[in-house]
């Protein structure tokens, strides 16, 4: 059955008769040397794709032919030691590969060569990839390295299985059957993963407490380990600040404390015994009531750097996340992380990283980028993506999330670097570099619970590897290799991938609206709610509308984070005039009769936004059942289901915002935008 299980690795017989055959000629056999478990992967992943894609019996030989596939390194193989080999080899580094159609001894071959065994295990997806995307490989010759270093899920997962802004079942860690049983799934979790070059894992919510830092837990941790190691993939967990309290029995978690610092070096020291590669510990402090060093009086530094000394002598980092707020900041939560960390940088020590989630407020539908990632040059700064669509219309809409990513990644800081060049260390000449993006996986069938979910999943460790990647041709592989190949469904199924977020925008957020959704929950529209013990969790604090307009003034006239960006940057945004629909309310408060430069009032542009949107997911239907002949009938009808609620809720958000908004506009909604639905 397609019920989604197997991703986008479902290596089905590929469709295009003549270059099926062209294919069987030139990977007739494969040749793959090493012993390492890594290899063995290499070998059977080999062998899987192309008996499935070739619909054939690939054999395995240890002497080349015309037509054998070579892969390994020039270390393993001597095959490969050969000086063009070599020569291109420099440019693939550690994890890198090249995929070359070249002669071996007179003997015409394709070859991937990387110089370690993870290297050639992605270059073996990569060749894969080609194949299930039915593209030429007669006259290959591909280097290929990433661009970021840490290419990170965080899971936000809950040792009793409950998955914090999950949306696809329970969490896929079984800790009650760890670590004797090794589910298959954790198998598969690290095939998707290696395949689209994702290398670490963080196992445990930020806000988890500190029970998986104990003996049973770590045991079970290293089971875990051990099945990613093979597949390049690193873990991380969580630490919570005062597990020295709860787990330790210390009276206090002060980070100066000489106590509490030998407490977190043996606890390091332990975890090392069980996880010798283990790639050091995710924290979340001083943010929404978690502990953290401000309990003593103390700076995120000294936080950081006491833990980051812990964890030096194994190689482990420290990745500290910039997402704090509270509400004692009442003025405006834009504001908060940058105040407390821009003193900060250069405090830190080498081994640590700050996380930055990509907007200052809270993955909504559409933010500005960060002001952090032009304010802090010393330190290495993360990239923080939610791929779990919160804020996003959960596991229900459709919501393609690379072009979100693209559109920050391509941002300017105003510091002649893009937002993607303070990440990939080019603005620092760096190499401690990451993405981390929080996983929208959970134990559904299909992983992620809605189809195309997966994709977000996808693009997240594709953009992770080269963020120059478009967010169009992300698209169009996935589609050839979770679908099928065929140009009509791939052209059309792309065209509503690389729109639905604008879609989401529109009939959710438009113009620069943010934060207007349920609280709690965060799901559907609720712009009205406003509970004074959180100001800073109420849609109205975020809006604020009344009898003369709508938006968050944060120019010079109002909270001034606008003061936040570098010149450069916070220039296209600070005129009322110049700046973009897209973010005019979230940087000013318009009134409603402001004309905008569709000649439209306010007023009139926001029903024209809310109304475009929500007749667009009626569209996307339409779109979508069109394409039935070309899928299967069981994801077909999945998604129809999905884009059938997306459409009402659509239709949901439009009349609630305009009704809410129109209390304070009291002026008509337009007729012609009253369209039947
Ligand atoms: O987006 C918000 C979520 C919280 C989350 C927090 C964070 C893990 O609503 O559920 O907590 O951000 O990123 O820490």
């Amino acid at each position: 059955s397609e019920n989604g299980y197997d991703l986008w690795l479902r290596y089905k017989k590929v469709a295009n008769n003549s270059l099926l055959q062209a294919y069987r000629q030139q990977l007739n056999s494969i040749l793959a040397s090493g012993n390492s478990p890594t290899m063995d992967i290499v070998r059977k992943e080999l062998q899987t794709g192309l008996n499935g894609l070739l619909a054939t019996t690939v054999a395995q030989r240890t002497t080349p032919q015309p037509g054998t596939l070579i892969a390994g390194t020039p270390q393993n193989e001597p095959l490969l030691r050969n000086a063009a080999i070599t020569g291109q080899l420099k440019k693939a580094g550690n994890e890198g590969f090249i995929i070359t159609t070249t002669t071996i001894n007179n003997i015409p071959t394709t070859v991937i060569a990387a110089n370690t065994d993870i290297g050639v295990l992605y270059g073996t997806f990569h060749l894969l990839r080609l194949l299930q995307t039915e593209q030429p490989i007669t006259k290959l010759n591909i280097v290929s390295a990433p661009r970021i270093r840490l290419r990170m899920l965080n899971h936000w997962d809950n040792l009793d299985r409950t998955v914090e802004r999950g949306y696809a079942g329970f969490s896929i860690w079984n800790w009650h059957t760890l670590p004797d049983y090794i589910d298959p799934r954790y198998i598969d979790y690290a095939r998707a993963n290696a395949s689209i070059g994702i290398n670490a894992t963080v196992l445990t919510n930020v806000n988890a407490n500190a029970t998986v830092l104990t003996k049973p837990y770590l045991e079970k941790v290293k089971a875990l380990a051990d099945v990613f190691r093979p597949y390049g993939i690193r873990v991380f967990l969580t630490a919570r600040f005062s597990a020295p309290m709860e787990t330790g029995g210390l009276k206090t978690a002060d980070p100066l404390d000489p106590a509490v610092q030998q407490w977190w070096q043996q606890k390091v020291k332990e975890i090392y015994q069980y996880i010798p590669d283990f790639g050091g510990f995710l924290v979340k402090a001083n943010s929404e009531g978690q502990p953290g060093p401000q309990d003593y009086h103390r700076t995120h530094a000294d936080g950081a750097n006491m833990l980051a000394d812990a964890v030096a002598p194994f190689k482990g980092i420290v990745i500290w996340r910039a997402f704090v707020y509270s509400h004692t900041n009442p003025l405006d939560r834009h504001t908060q992380a940058y105040d407390e960390f821009t003193p900060l940088d250069g405090e830190f020590r080498k081994n640590v990283m700050l996380q930055v989630k990509n907007g200052p407020i809270d993955f909504m539908p559409r933010e500005p980028f960060h002001p952090l990632f032009g304010a802090m040059p010393k330190t290495p700064l993360m990239m923080e993506f939610q791929v779990t669509q919160e804020y996003l219309g959960q596991a229900t809409n459709l919501v393609y999330l690379a072009p979100l990513f693209k559109e920050v990644l391509e941002s300017n800081t105003g510091n002649d670097y893009t937002v993607a060049q303070v990440i990939d260390g080019t603005a620092r000449h760096d190499s401690l570099t990451g993405i981390a993006g929080v996983a929208n996986i959970g134990n559904d069938i299909n992983w992620c619970g809605h189809p195309f979910a997966q994709a977000n999943w996808y693009a997240l460790g594709r953009l992770a590897w080269d963020h120059e990647l478009s967010s169009a041709s992300i698209a169009n592989e996935w589609l050839r290799m979770t679908f099928t190949n065929n140009q009509h469904f791939v052209d059309t199924a792309a065209a509503m991938m690389l729109q639905s977020r604008d879609i989401y925008v529109q009939f959710t957020n438009p113009l620069g609206l943010h934060h207007i959704m349920g609280t709690g929950h965060h799901y559907g529209p609720a712009p009205w709610v406003n509970d004074q013990r959180r100001p800073e969790w109420n849609p109205v604090y975020y809006h604020k509308a009344d009898s003369i307009g709508v938006g968050f003034d944060r120019t010079t006239t109002g909270s001034n984070a606008l003061a936040q960006y570098q010149p450069k940057a916070r220039q296209q945004w600070e005129d009322l005039q110049t700046c973009p629909d897209a973010y005019l309310l979230w940087f000013h408060h318009v009134p409603w009769n402001y004309k905008m430069r569709s000649g439209r009032s306010l007023w009139n542009e926001l029903c024209y936004q809310y109304y475009t949107g929500a007749a667009r997911t009626a569209a996307l239907q339409q779109t979508w059942n069109k394409l039935q002949a070309y899928v299967d009938q069981q994801r077909f009808h999945e998604v129809a289901m999905l884009l059938g609620i997306e459409h009402k809720e659509a239709i949901w958000w439009r009349n609630a915002c305009l009704l809410y908004f129109q209390t304070f506009s009291r002026q008509p909604i337009p007729a012609r935008y009253e369209q039947p639905s």
